[in-house]
């Protein structure tokens, strides 16, 4: 008998896209008990959210988000509205008992993001943040790989999450499409929206992070506001590189611009330590590359002239998520991250063992975004607080 998990999404852009085909196909592909049910979509223009909800399948519209929160026939409150509406839906939707799943990042700053912690561990509610590349599968197996000791003493992380499609001055700011650009409703820039990413990504993969000293930039320093009309400052850091110390003495570099001639969504890491390396690039997503310094193969030590990087396909039934998709060689999408996502969700209310990452993880990339901005304006070392 399956359980009904319904649902209440705020927000009908690329992420309540993402989130609502998560929704709808995770009892194609997951052994779950519940199974969800589109409720409701709430979003401020009525005949937009209405489009949205008969294409994907919402009961109903709604236009306030308080009557989402609030509604009898909703479990999940899923945000996925820009960043400076995180803070008031998800501590009423606590307040309410639902369970709250939250677009990144957490919130605008560190002291929301610290209340939403509070709020939702105080009422006891299950509560995830879509951070989603932590689902993709060959990232996933860096993390195993890690997990298993093949990449010992860890000396170096690098990171860097490129894109290019904010350099035309012509391009304005604010309003529904382009609120990633108004400091107001973004909280920051390519910190908040990108390097969050990575920084999440990182921590789990290096632990946490204990310093930073960083260095922005904003190259278009005025654009009209799509809402206005007049041309403001814009508030935003276009771009931001920044060194880390994380806890465990490893270093790592950060480097994040949408001012990337050519890169449209060039996510990648490698880490390298005293066994091995791992490389990760999102342009080749169903790929891991994986170096190992001794690698022994039947019991013998290879021998020097045939080592190397190897490229793994991480497609196989034994690699992370994919004994639920094809069959080896063929490759899951970018949807599928958010899929993945739900299904730990989901099988983490039905295990008991709440899935990662939650607003307590979250709160931890929010404080390392924060340091970053607070370093960049100050020119020096900054600590996150974390040991
Ligand atoms: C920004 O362009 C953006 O859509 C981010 O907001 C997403 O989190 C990222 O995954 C893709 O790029």
């Amino acid at each position: 008998m399956s359980k009904e998990l319904r649902i209440g999404m705020i927000g009908y852009g690329f992420m309540g896209r993402a989130h609502s085909n998560a929704y709808k196909r995770l009892n194609d592909f997951f052994p779950v008990e519940h199974r969800p049910v589109l409720k409701a979509v709430c979003g401020r223009n009525t005949e937009k959210a209405a489009a949205f909800a008969r294409n994907w399948g919402y009961e109903r519209v709604e236009t306030d988000w308080r009557a989402i929160v609030s509604a009898k026939d909703i479990d999940v409150v899923d945000i996925g509205t820009p960043n400076d509406t995180h803070f008031d839906i998800a501590i009423e939707a606590a307040r309410h008992g639902k369970m709250v799943l939250c677009e990144k990042p957490l919130a605008m700053n560190v002291q929301q993001a610290e209340e939403m912690t509070r709020a939702v561990e105080m009422a006891g509610v299950p509560n995830m943040v879509w951070f989603n590349y932590r689902r993709v599968p060959a990232i996933a197996l860096a993390k195993q790989i890690i997990d298993e000791g093949r990449i010992g003493k860890s000396f170096h992380y690098r990171a860097t999450y490129l894109q290019d499609w904010t350099i035309s001055p012509d391009v304005p700011q604010g309003g529904a499409a382009l609120w990633r650009l108004d400091v107001n409703a973004a909280g920051s820039g390519v910190t908040g929206d990108l390097l969050a990413h990575s920084i999440d990504t990182a921590m789990w993969l290096n632990g946490p992070i204990k310093r930073v000293t960083a260095m922005t930039k904003t190259f278009v320093t005025e654009r009209v506001h799509a809402v206005t009309g007049e041309v403001a400052p814009v508030g935003i850091d276009d771009a931001c590189m920044f060194l880390a110390e994380f806890a465990n003495g490893s270093m790592g570099t950060f480097e994040s611009t949408r001012y990337a001639r050519g890169r449209k969504n060039f996510n990648t890491f490698e880490m390298n330590g005293e066994a091995g390396s791992v490389y990760f690039d999102l342009e080749e997503p169903e790929y891991l590359q994986f170096f190992e310094y001794q690698q022994q193969q039947s019991g013998k030590k290879v021998e020097s002239h045939l080592t190397g990087w190897r490229k793994i396909h991480t497609t196989n039934s034994e690699h992370p998520y994919m004994n639920r998709y094809w069959v080896p060689g063929t490759c899951i999408g970018y949807e599928h991250t958010f899929l993945n996502a739900l299904a730990d969700f989901v099988m983490g209310i039905e295990s008991g063992s709440p899935t990662q990452p939650d607003f307590r993880s979250a709160l931890q990339t929010q404080k390392v975004c924060d340091a970053v901005i607070e370093a960049a304006k100050k020119g020096a070392w900054v600590e996150t607080g974390a040991e």
